[in-house]
C-alpha cells in the first residue's frame, strides 16, 4: 500500500511538457498547372477524388471510365494552402513540418521558399521550417509532377529494359518510381495513377528534450518471465545535462520497468523483464494479449516527451529444415507449431485515400470472423497503415509482410533508386514494432518469374544484361534487405521472395513456400488442388463475380450481360471469364443466363477453394499453410477475392469461415468407402463427439451413428469408414447427403454437409423455401424455411453493403435457419433461391 502511495505521489507531481501538433488539413485548393482555376481540395487525398468531388470526371470505376481518366498520369497538378500562426507557436524555435505520404514527385515550398522534392510514395519527410515561417498567414504550395514523364526520364539510366509483367506500357515506367505498383493496372486493379497529399501533414514543435524514437527487442521468453531490451533515441540532449531519465512504465499492471540516468550518449537502451507474462496467441489459438507501455523522458518532476506502445509478447520462428520429404516451411508461435488459414490482402480501395478506418475495421473483423490466423500484405500493394496493423495485433492476425515489389525486377544500381534505402529504413522500423508481424518477405515473384516467365527472351536481355540485372536482385533482396532487418530485430524471420519453390516441377511441392497456379493460370482442374500440395501455399484462387447488385453499380443497364464492353472490361486477367464458365460448367448446371452466372461462379470458387483448403489440411505436417487469393477487391469487378469490393461476402467467405475451424471434418471417397477425417489445429489433442446421419434430400434418415473420437493436433484422424453402397444405390446416392454435427464443440457451432456426387448430378427436388422477416431496432432477422433439402440456399438484396450472419447455406427438409441482416436500408429488398433454381 505504502509503496502504492508513493507511486501515485510520483506520478502525480509531474508536470507534462505538451507537443504542438498543427494539421494542415484545411483551406487546401488544386488546380492543374495549365489552368488559372483554383477549387476547393481534400487532404489527406488525390488530384482524382478531387476532381470526383468537383465533379469534373466522373466515377472511374463506372464503365470504361478510368480510361478517360489515365491522361492525369502525364499533367503536373499544384496544391496550396493558407494557414495562420500566432506569435506564442513561433515562440518555439524548433518547428518541423511533417508530410506523412506524398504521391510522388513534388516540389514544396513554403512561404515561396523551397522547402522538398519527394521521390518516393512510401516514406515520410521531415523537415525544420522554423526559419520559413511568420505570424499571420503563410502559405503552403505543393506541385506535383507527372509520375510518367519522370518514371520516362529514370528509365533512359538503364540501357535495356527491365521486365515487369503487369505493366502494359512498352518501357516499363512502373519499376522506376518509388510508388504502388499495382496502379500501373494489374489482373485485378485498373490502371489508375494517382497524384496527392496522400498521407496527413503537420507542423510539430518539439520540446527541450523529446524523443526521436523507440523500440523493444524481445530477448528471452519462457512460462515464467520474459526479458526484454528496450532503446530509445532522444533529439536533443546536452552532456551538461545532469537530471535526465529514460524510463519504460507498464500501464496495464502499474509498474515502473526500468529507469535509467542519461549520461553520455542520446541513445540509450536498457533491459527490463516481466513476470509470468502473458502471452500474444494468434486468433483460434488464444488471447491476443497486449500491454500498454509508456517510454518517458524526465526530470525528476517533469516528463519533457513520452510514447506509448502496445507489447504482445511472443516468440515467432519460421522453420525451415531439410526432412524426409524435402525442406519444410512452418512457423511455431510460442514455440508451438502452428497451421496458417488466411489468405493475400491487396489495397481496399484504387483511390487509397478512400480506405476509412471503419473499411479497415471491417475488413479485419471479417478477417478474424472467417477463423483465419494469417494475412499476407502483398508486395504490389501499399506498406498498410498504422491502423491496420493495430487491429492485426489486435484481432491476432499474423502478418506476413513482403516488402513492395512484385512480379519485375528493379534498378537498385541506378541513382535514382537511392531512395529505396530511406523507405525501407522507415517501414522496417515502423511495422517491425507490430507483434503481429511473423515474417518479411523481399518480394513477390520475382524469381520465379526471372527463372520461368521467359523475360530474357521476351525482353530481348543480353547474357551480360542478365547478369548484370540479376545480380543487381540478388544483392539487394539476399543481402541489403535482410541484413537491415535483422539490425532492426535480429530474432525476426526474413525470406527472399515468395514463392520460394515453383509449380512447375513436381518434386518442387516438396519444399518451401508455393504459390500453385496449375488451376487458372495452368490448365489444371480443381483435382489439381488434392493432387499438388506444396508445404506451404502461399498463393491459389480461382476468380468469380461479385453479385448483381455490385455489378449494376459500374454497369450500364442495357449492357448487364457476360460479352458486354463493360464486363469484359473489367475483367482484367488475361484468361478471362471463359476459364469461369468452363469450370461452371464442368462441376454445375450450365447458367441459364447472366444473373444465374454470376450465382454459379461463386459456387464454383467456394467448391474449388473447398477441395483446395481440404487438401492442404488433410496434408497437416507436409503442408502448413494456406493463403489464398485474394481476400478482397480494390474495385468492383470479378476476382479472385473472397470478400467484394462494397464489402460483401461471395460464397467463399462463408465457406472459409467453416473450413478454417479449428476442428473439421473432411470426407474423402477411398474405393469403396468414404473416410471421414477429423482435424484439429488446436494446441492440444481433442476428444470430440459428433453425430454422423444420412439423409435423403426428403428428410428421411437412413441411418445415425453418434461417436467419440480422439484427435491429435499434428495430423488428421480417420473418425468413420462410411460405405454407402450398404444404404444406397448409385441413383439414389444423388439425392442423399452425409450431416455431420459436432456435440461438444462450443467455438463451432457449424454442420457439415457432404453430397457425394458434382454439384451438377445431384438430383435435387424442388424445397418450398419460405421466409419471414422480423423488424429489429438496428437489424432484422430473417427465417429461412424448407420442405425439402434446400443447398446452397442464397439470400441477395438490391442493395450492396447488407451483412448477413449466413448465407450461401444448406438446410435440412423442415429445417429453419434464422438470419441476422444487418445494414438494410429501408427500402431493401430481399430474393431466396437454391441451387435448385439453376437447374
Ligand atoms: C499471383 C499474384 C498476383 C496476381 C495473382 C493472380 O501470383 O502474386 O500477381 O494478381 O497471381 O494472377
Amino acid at each position: 500500500m505504502k509503496k502504492l502511495l508513493l507511486f501515485l505521489l510520483y506520478f502525480l507531481s509531474i508536470n507534462l511538457y505538451s507537443q504542438n501538433k498543427i494539421y494542415l488539413h484545411q483551406n487546401w485548393e488544386f488546380k492543374n498547372t495549365k489552368d488559372s482555376i483554383w477549387r476547393s481540395a481534400k487532404v489527406p487525398g488525390l488530384v482524382q477524388t478531387d476532381l470526383l468531388d468537383h465533379q469534373l470526371i466522373e466515377d472511374p470505376y463506372f464503365g470504361k471510365n478510368d480510361l478517360k481518366i489515365r491522361k492525369y498520369a502525364l499533367e503536373e497538378w499544384e496544391y496550396r494552402c493558407y494557414f495562420f500562426l500566432d506569435e506564442q507557436f513561433l515562440d518555439n524555435d524548433d518547428i518541423t513540418i511533417v508530410f506523412e505520404g506524398l504521391d510522388t514527385y513534388a516540389d514544396v515550398s513554403l512561404n515561396g521558399r523551397w522547402i522538398l522534392h519527394s521521390d518516393n510514395m512510401f516514406r515520410s519527410w521531415k523537415i525544420w521550417v522554423r526559419e520559413f515561417l511568420k505570424s499571420g498567414m503563410n502559405t503552403l504550395h505543393i506541385r506535383f509532377k507527372s509520375p510518367l514523364r519522370v518514371a520516362r526520364k529514370n528509365l533512359r539510366e538503364l540501357p535495356y529494359i527491365l521486365p515487369a509483367s503487369n505493366d502494359p506500357s512498352k518501357r516499363n515506367e512502373s519499376v522506376h518510381i518509388r510508388k504502388a505498383q499495382f496502379q500501373f493496372g494489374w489482373d485485378w486493379a485498373p490502371r489508375l495513377i494517382t497524384s496527392g497529399i496522400w498521407k496527413p501533414i503537420y507542423l510539430t514543435t518539439k520540446n527541450k528534450h523529446y524523443i526521436n524514437s523507440t523500440k523493444i527487442v524481445q530477448l528471452h521468453q519462457s512460462d515464467s518471465i520474459a526479458y526484454f531490451e528496450a532503446y530509445m533515441n532522444i533529439g536533443r540532449f546536452s552532456t551538461t545535462e545532469s537530471d535526465l531519465y529514460y524510463e519504460i512504465f507498464n500501464k496495464t499492471d502499474n509498474k515502473l520497468l526500468c529507469r535509467k540516468k542519461i549520461k553520455k550518449s542520446k541513445y540509450i537502451s536498457d533491459y527490463f523483464k516481466i513476470e509470468n507474462p502473458k502471452l500474444w496467441w494468434c486468433n483460434g489459438m488464444g488471447e491476443a494479449y497486449l500491454y500498454d507501455l509508456v517510454f518517458r523522458l524526465r526530470s525528476h518532476d517533469t516528463v519533457y516527451d513520452s510514447v506509448e506502445t502496445k507489447l504482445g509478447i511472443r516468440t515467432i520462428d519460421l522453420v525451415q529444415e531439410e526432412d524426409e520429404t524435402g525442406k519444410s516451411f512452418y512457423f511455431k508461435l510460442n514455440g508451438k507449431p502452428i497451421f496458417i488459414k488466411g489468405a493475400n490482402y491487396i489495397p481496399q480501395d484504387a483511390l487509397l485515400t478512400r480506405v476509412t478506418n471503419e473499411k479497415y475495421e471491417a475488413l479485419i473483423s471479417d478477417v478474424k470472423n472467417a477463423n483465419m490466423n494469417m494475412l499476407r500484405v502483398w508486395g504490389g500493394g501499399i506498406y498498410e497503415s498504422e491502423y491496420f496493423y493495430d487491429l492485426c495485433d489486435k484481432y491476432g492476425i499474423l502478418v506476413w509482410q513482403d516488402f513492395m515489389f512484385a512480379c519485375s525486377v528493379y534498378p537498385f544500381n541506378t541513382k535514382h533508386f537511392r531512395t529505396v534505402y530511406k523507405e525501407l529504413k522507415e517501414q522496417i522500423a515502423r511495422i517491425n514494432k507490430h507483434p503481429s508481424i511473423a515474417i518479411w518477405c523481399g518480394n513477390n515473384e520475382t524469381e520465379v518469374a526471372w527463372f520461368n516467365w521467359g523475360w530474357q527472351k521476351e525482353y530481348d536481355l543480353s547474357a551480360k544484361d542478365s547478369t548484370e540485372i540479376w545480380n543487381t536482385q540478388l544483392s539487394f533482396f539476399e543481402n541489403k534487405i535482410p541484413q537491415m532487418v535483422l539490425s532492426e530485430n535480429p530474432y525476426a524471420n526474413y525470406v527472399h521472395t515468395s514463392p520460394l519453390s515453383n509449380w512447375g516441377k513436381l518434386e518442387n511441392f516438396n519444399n518451401s513456400s508455393m504459390h500453385y497456379w496449375g488451376v487458372w493460370h495452368g490448365s489444371d482442374d480443381f483435382s489439381g488442388y488434392e493432387k499438388y500440395v506444396g508445404r506451404f501455399i502461399s498463393e491459389y484462387g480461382f476468380q468469380s463475380f461479385p453479385e448483381m447488385a455490385n455489378i449494376k453499380s459500374f454497369t450500364p443497364s442495357d449492357q448487364l450481360y457476360l460479352e458486354s464492353e463493360t464486363i469484359k472490361h473489367h475483367q482484367k486477367s488475361y484468361v478471362g471469364n471463359g476459364k469461369i464458365k468452363e469450370f461452371i460448367i464442368k462441376h454445375f448446371p450450365e447458367p441459364k443466363h447472366f444473373e444465374s452466372f454470376i450465382y454459379l461462379s461463386q459456387l464454383t470458387q467456394a467448391y474449388g477453394m473447398e477441395k483446395a483448403i481440404n487438401a492442404h489440411r488433410l496434408n497437416k505436417g507436409h503442408c502448413m499453410g494456406t493463403l489464398y487469393w485474394q481476400l478482397n477487391d480494390c474495385w468492383p469487378g470479378p476476382s479472385w477475392s473472397s470478400i467484394d469490393y462494397y464489402g460483401n461476402w461471395k460464397a467463399l467467405h462463408y465457406s472459409v469461415r467453416k473450413l478454417y475451424q479449428n476442428i473439421i471434418p473432411i470426407v474423402k471417397k477411398n474405393r469403396d468407402y468414404y473416410q471421414i477425417f477429423l482435424c484439429n489445429d488446436e494446441l492440444r489433442a481433442k476428444t470430440v463427439q459428433m453425430k454422423l446421419q444420412l439423409f435423403r434430400f426428403n428428410g428421411d434418415i437412413i441411418w445415425e451413428k453418434d461417436l467419440n473420437t480422439t484427435v491429435e493436433n499434428s495430423k488428421p484422424t480417420i473418425a468413420y469408414l462410411l460405405k454407402l453402397n450398404d444404404y444406397l444405390n448409385p441413383q439414389q446416392i444423388k439425392s442423399a447427403y452425409l450431416k455431420v454435427s459436432f456435440l461438444n464443440i462450443n467455438e463451432n457451432p457449424e454442420d457439415y454437409i457432404f453430397t457425394f456426387v458434382e454439384p451438377k448430378d445431384l438430383a435435387l427436388t424442388f424445397p418450398e423455401l419460405t421466409y419471414k422477416i422480423k423488424k429489429n431496432k438496428d437489424f432484422l432477422i430473417m427465417e429461412v424455411s424448407a420442405k425439402q433439402f434446400a443447398k446452397s440456399v442464397y439470400i441477395s438484396s438490391n442493395k450492396t453493403g447488407v451483412k448477413y450472419s449466413n448465407n450461401f447455406f444448406d438446410l435440412d427438409a423442415g429445417e429453419t435457419k434464422s438470419i441476422i441482416i444487418k445494414n438494410a436500408a429501408n427500402d431493401a429488398t430481399f430474393k431466396i433461391t437454391s441451387l435448385y433454381d439453376y437447374f
